[in-house]
């Protein structure tokens, strides 16, 4: 049975996951979509998806669809992942699964009355093959781990992002995999500004450094900064008992060129984790064959929205340390 998808959003990412399910990925087909934008469903279908009908609203593509891709804008999230939830079907969202925590909470209650997961929020890096290396490293060499030492670089960022946006749209990757990481959870977090760089502006504070501390006593120091200029350039570092661990550079070819050693730096983030965008949604596409949901769950965007909210606080109070409280897990997510 092909497995019929409907997208809302078909900007950037969205479109990219049509093109990943009906050319790369197997057992499914980009059936319906929709988008604010009219144009950009037209660019969508015209593009990647030929075989979908563009519809008016998120609720009739849910309704069209064996299970959806939620990929419209981040305050758009809450109300169509409700509505894929009400109607029973399999759902994958975007990052950030709710804009604030009280949102994700509403769906985390939806799914828990529903008695199953539908929801898979979209935490690409727990695909990605050198932080499942470095999982395993760590869980079964390393001793118990200690510290991480983490930097999350873009060359840069558009004018329209914000201080805040430095936790939303990018520490937010790492609170998520960290977490995974060390299966473990936060307890605290606090934010400091070095000296800023000359490249950014009046709304920006640029780079910032965030340090988190987890139930088990690991302390994480996150450096953010977006406008290094440079690449896009992600670095983990784990400090175990027996040893240290870091995550993999992406492949590139090393040169001896012109009295140089060289090895050459990503600056999409796009081009980052292109391979784990494959493997989470061929989970997903998996899972809803079944009527259901794997991989990061609902749990998991509210956990993570949690310690955003606390993480903007801090930015708001420099180098206060604030508690990040977690709410009991239910059994659905044990
Ligand atoms: C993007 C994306 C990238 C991150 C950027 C963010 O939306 O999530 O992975 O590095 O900072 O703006």
């Amino acid at each position: 049975m092909t497995l019929r998808i409907g997208i809302i959003g078909t900007g950037a990412i969205g479109t990219d996951h049509a093109r990943r399910i009906n050319r790369v990925l197997s057992g499914a087909e980009v059936t319906a979509v929709t988008d604010v934008n009219r144009d950009s469903a037209e660019a969508c279908v015209a593009g990647v998806a030929p075989g979908a009908q563009i519809l008016g609203s998120a609720e009739e593509v849910i309704a069209a669809s064996d299970a959806v891709l939620v990929c419209s804008w981040g305050t758009a999230h809450e109300t169509q992942v409700l509505a894929a939830i009400a109607a029973g079907k399999p759902c994958f969202c975007e990052k950030p699964l709710a804009t604030e925590a009280y949102g994700a909470r509403r769906i985390v209650e939806a799914e828990e009355a529903m008695g199953r997961r539908l929801v898979q929020v979209g935490f690409m890096r727990r695909y990605d093959r050198g932080y499942v290396a470095l999982k395993e490293t760590v869980r079964t060499r390393l001793g118990p781990p200690l510290m991480i030492h983490a930097a999350h670089r873009n060359p840069s960022v558009p004018g329209r992002y914000r201080t805040p946006m430095a936790i939303h749209d990018t520490l937010i990757h790492e609170i998520d995999v960290l977490r995974w990481l060390l299966d473990d959870e936060y307890v605290s977090a606090q934010v400091i500004f070095p000296r800023a760089t000359r490249h950014t502006h009046a709304g920006l504070r640029d780079p910032q450094i965030v340090l988190l501390e987890t139930a088990k006593g690991v302390r994480i120091d996150v450096e953010i900064f977006v406008n290094c200029r440079y690449g896009y350039d992600i670095q983990c570092e784990v400090v175990g008992e027996e040893g240290t661990a870091r995550l993999p550079e992406p492949t590139a070819i090393p040169t001896r060129l012109g009295a140089v050693f060289g090895q050459p730096i990503l600056m999409d983030w796009k081009d980052r984790f292109i391979d784990s965008y494959d493997v989470e949604l061929q989970d997903f596409l998996k899972a809803a064959a079944q009527g259901t949901a794997a991989g990061p769950s609902a749990w998991d965007g509210y956990a993570a929205a949690i310690t955003a909210d606390v993480c903007v606080q801090a930015q708001e109070r420099p180098g206060a340390i604030l508690p990040v409280t977690l709410p009991a897990r239910p059994a659905l997510y044990a």
